[in-house]
């Protein structure tokens, strides 16, 4: 029998695996989790900075083969050839060859914007600093098809607290590199290059947010965003913008690519929902790479109790 393709079994599949997840946390795990979903996490006010956005990062065991719901990991051949990167091409299966030669080193990142501590770290400064640790996510694209990975990454928080966000910083503001002679798919004007994408402060300080130099225990390959991409699991796949080269601590909400080009397809929460859809097609299932029926979608991706204390009182249809 195919797993949670019909809507009807979800509820029970869920509860089963959230329980075994909570079982295999232990006792520390389970306070933890309980207190998080007890409190309440009202927007940041400026400056504010959050030390426990959520609860236990519901990774299993490194190493695993599964995510914590039993789904098998995505194969690494299906996860290094079926890209989206529009720098390249739109073509998901011919980014690996169009990226291949593509140069990742060397490699600076900048972080500025209203932070104390504004910083230009190279790519081997911040694997020095910041040691990965793998996270198995799934990853949904807002396309309808997702997959399980297993990243190694580093919470964005570490790197953040570095900087020192000032009072007025209330988001963080993502650039992926722009260079049109490198980047073939820059040359259409179709999208405002670079790549944009945004974060609200407590969702960049959330323990599930991390930025990924690698997966399947491998350094990232060019089509995967080499050297440095952000992973945000609850979210569509198009938040986790690759090949980062800037990153900025702002006041004002970023405008993303996506939201300039089709503001009233894509907003900035982009928060995994199965029954807000798409004004072009339905959110309410999607087809796991490697399987051939579909699934039912699960809110915020299955990450529903790590995150929806954050969005308290937020109206998640307006807020898209
Ligand atoms: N810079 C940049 N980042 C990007 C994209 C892109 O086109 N350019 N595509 C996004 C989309 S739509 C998805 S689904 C994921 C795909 O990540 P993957 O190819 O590593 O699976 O990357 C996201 N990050
Ligand atoms: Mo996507």
């Amino acid at each position: 029998m195919t797993r949670n393709t019909a809507p009807e079994i979800t509820p029970e599949k869920l509860y089963t695996s959230r329980r075994e997840f909570i079982r295999a946390l232990g006792v520390a795990g389970v306070s933890a989790a309980v207190l998080a979903a007890c409190q309440e996490k009202p927007f940041l006010q400026g400056g504010e900075i959050p030390t426990d956005t959520g609860a236990a990062v519901p990774s299993p065991q490194a190493g695993s083969t599964t995510d914590e719901f039993g789904d098998t990991l995505t194969s690494y051949d299906d996860v290094i050839r079926y890209n989206n990167y529009y720098e390249f091409t739109t073509d998901k299966e011919g980014v690996a060859r169009l990226a291949k030669n593509f140069q990742t080193s060397p490699w600076e990142v900048q972080i500025g914007g209203l932070v104390e501590k504004p910083s230009t770290l190279s790519i081997d400064e911040i694997r020095r600093r910041y040691p990965t640790e793998e996270r198995i996510y799934r990853m949904r694209c807002v396309e309808g098809w997702s997959m399980v990975i297993p990243w190694q990454g580093f919470p964005l928080a570490a790197l953040l607290e570095d900087v020192q966000p000032t009072s007025d910083a209330k988001y963080v503001r993502f650039e992926s590199i722009f260079d049109p002679k490198e980047l073939p798919g820059q040359k259409n004007k179709y999208f405002p290059w670079p790549y944009v994408e945004g974060l609200r402060l407590d969702e960049a300080y959330h323990d599930l947010t991390i930025l990924a130099t690698g997966l399947y225990g491998k350094d990232l390959l060019p089509q995967n965003g080499a050297p440095v991409r952000l992973v945000v699991p609850w979210k569509y796949g198009f938040k986790s913008i690759k090949s980062i080269t800037k990153i900025d601590l702002v006041s004002e909400m970023p405008v993303s690519l996506w939201m300039e080009s089709a503001p009233n397809e894509y907003g900035f929460y982009a928060n995994v929902n199965p029954e807000v859809d798409h004004p072009r097609w339905s959110q309410a299932t999607e087809r796991r790479i490697g399987e051939l029926s579909r699934r039912a979608s699960l809110m915020f991706n299955g990450y529903e109790q790590e995150v929806t204390n954050i969005y308290e009182g937020m109206d998640l249809t307006k807020n898209f």
